[in-house]
């Protein structure tokens, strides 16, 4: 099983890719514990020799993109001397886990 999360703006061409492949996934609506903002993740379950292809698929569908955050004011602190600075993070390509599947059902 491949459990990856892309960015919405990939989302698309990724699960396009893979219908191409004749590989079935399931899309969740997902959000980055970071920046709060939505992205996708993706269950890709396949046979272990299917693996590299799919984080091929994934490789070229999903880009690294900046994103500009301004930091939410920590709890508690002292709000005259905090500055939310905007701070640049680079978001992507992909976050990916491959994982063994102990046994697999569909009724
Ligand atoms: P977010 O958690 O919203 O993170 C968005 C981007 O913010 C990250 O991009 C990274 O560049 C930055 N970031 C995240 N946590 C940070 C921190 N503690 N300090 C500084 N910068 C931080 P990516 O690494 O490409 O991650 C994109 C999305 O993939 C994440 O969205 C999250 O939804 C998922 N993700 C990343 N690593 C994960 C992990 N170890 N477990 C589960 N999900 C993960």
């Amino acid at each position: 099983m491949v459990m990856a999360v892309v960015q919405d703006k990939d989302s698309p061409r990724l699960a396009q890719n893979l219908v191409k492949q004749g590989i079935r996934a399931t899309k969740l609506a997902s959000t980055g514990g970071f920046l709060h903002a939505g992205n996708t993740t993706f269950m890709i379950g396949v046979q272990d020799d299917q693996v590299s292809s799919v984080l091929d698929a994934i490789q070229v569908s999903c880009r690294s993109r900046e994103q500009v955050v301004t930091p939410m004011s920590p709890m508690g602190s002292q709000l005259e001397s905090y500055v939310p600075y905007p701070v640049t993070v680079q978001v992507g390509g992909a976050t990916v886990f491959v994982l063994d599947i102990e046994r697999f059902e569909q009724f």
